[in-house]
């Protein structure tokens, strides 16, 4: 197989854009994410950050390797789109409406085994932390790095995933794509939390995408901005005036979850709904404390029953972020719940969370 019926083999199989490139290690992404750790900025993330020296290295996994061959899957409009959304309601990013991935993973799978049926090695690697996707994806030409760190692409923008195939077949090179965003800075306002530090730089410990599938505390300052969302975050993509076309066509109404109904479900029924979801050591409780951020910027009265449930409940992580939701609603019905709660029994976290639910219940109104 030569590079071009390679090429026509990937688009009748519905992979949008697809290119390749060499398996050189990538070595300045390599001191980029070693910076990244030596500065925090890469807070707690795992991944590709765990070992570097192999997720810029495709040969040290697959010594055979000659090629990459990078594919790009365009999944919205399909994602739909969470609309306004109503109170008690929370937002999931829409790369995650359902395993968007799937198809893009099927797809390279098929064109692996028509490569090994010729004789050559072949293995798939989608969101794989043996490999930086974005990374080869540049060295492919499948499109520029955007200032909001996102592969863009001409006409589908941000909205792609991005998967590889790495081979022992030695097919030629695509070209690069030498767009870039120009003098377009849009992302980098539009960021919550301003984890956008500079064009191109994401400090992960402000990223809400991050965050949200972190262990342990949400941190305060950050928890008004969360806002509705449960799991990821879209305003860096956005805002991006590349990928405006195909949000224009994304009008389905997708990605918004009853958070009480949710909340209702065992944890074993939350595991099984939201399987393509990344949470640390698969613990529910880290979407639970999710659910409970989001449900007191809802400002929704009727949840605080649901919320005292979890303020009396026995996971401190959990007791603590629906202090905090109390708080955040406010209201005597949330205050008669903060002041049911026996301080002796919280820990350092939780009494700080109803220490300071409770000042801001007694603070004048404007303060
Ligand atoms: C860890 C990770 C995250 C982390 C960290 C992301 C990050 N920016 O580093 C978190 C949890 C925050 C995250 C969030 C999201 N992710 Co993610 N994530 C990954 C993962 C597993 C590794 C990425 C990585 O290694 N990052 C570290 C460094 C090396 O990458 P970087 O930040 O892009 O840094 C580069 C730029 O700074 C660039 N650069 C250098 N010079 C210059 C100069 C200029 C001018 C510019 C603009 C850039 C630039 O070079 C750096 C590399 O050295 C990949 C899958 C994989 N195996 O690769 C998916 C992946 C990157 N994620 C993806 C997606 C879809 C998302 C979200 C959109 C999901 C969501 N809606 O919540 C958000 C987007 C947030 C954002 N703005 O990045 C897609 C991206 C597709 C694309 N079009 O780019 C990937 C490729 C998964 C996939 N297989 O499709 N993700
Ligand atoms: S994903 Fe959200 S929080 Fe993270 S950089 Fe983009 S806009 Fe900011
Ligand atoms: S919003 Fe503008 S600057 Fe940001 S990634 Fe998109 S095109 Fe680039």
């Amino acid at each position: 197989m030569d590079t071009p019926s390679l090429l026509e083999s990937a688009r009748q199989l519905g992979i949008d854009r697809v290119g390749v490139c060499g398996v050189e290690p990538f070595e300045d992404v390599r001191l980029d994410l070693e910076e990244r750790k030596a500065s925090g900025r890469s807070d707690r993330l795992g991944f590709t950050f765990t070992d570097p020296d192999r997720s810029t290295d495709v040969r040290r996994s697959f010594p055979w390797a000659e090629r990459l061959i990078v594919g790009a899957s365009a999944y919205v409009p399909e994602a739909g789109d969470p609309g306004p959304g109503s109170p008690g309601s929370g937002r999931i990013a829409r790369f995650s409406t359902q395993d968007h991935y799937e198809p893009l993973r099927s797809a390279l799978s098929t064109l692996a085994q028509r490569l090994r049926d010729l004789g050559h090695s072949a293995e798939v690697m989608v969101d794989d932390n043996r490999l930086v996707d974005r990374a080869a994806a540049i060295r492919a030409g499948i499109g520029w790095w955007g200032k909001n760190t996102m592969v863009l692409t001409n006409r589908l923008g941000p909205w792609i995933l991005l998967g590889s195939i790495v081979t022992s077949a030695a097919l030629d090179p695509t070209e690069p794509d030498n767009r870039s965003c120009g003098t377009c800075s849009a992302c980098l306002p539009a960021c919550p939390t301003g984890a956008l530090i500079a064009p191109g730089v994401l400090d992960a410990r402000r990223c809400i995408a991050a965050l949200l599938q972190q262990r342990g505390s949400l941190p305060l300052e950050l928890r008004d901005s969360i806002a509705d969302r449960i799991y990821g975050c879209d305003d860096c993509l956005d805002a991006c005036p590349p990928g405006h076309r195909l949000l224009e066509r994304s009008i389905d109404r997708r990605g918004r979850e009853d958070i009480e109904a949710l909340l209702s479900l065992t944890d074993a029924q939350l595991d099984a709904r939201f399987d393509r979801f990344y949470i640390p050591g698969r613990k529910m409780r880290f979407l639970r404390r999710n659910l409970l951020v989001a449900l007191g910027n809802s400002g929704d009265e009727s949840a605080i029953n649901t919320l005292a449930h979890y303020a009396h409940g026995s996971d401190p992580l959990l007791v603590d972020h629906a202090i905090w939701a109390l708080g955040r609603i406010g209201g005597s019905a949330a205050r008669d719940v903060l002041e049911s709660l026996e301080v002796s029994m919280l820990d350092a976290d939780g009494a700080g969370s109803l220490q300071s639910a409770l000042t801001k219940l007694d603070a004048p109104i404007g303060k």
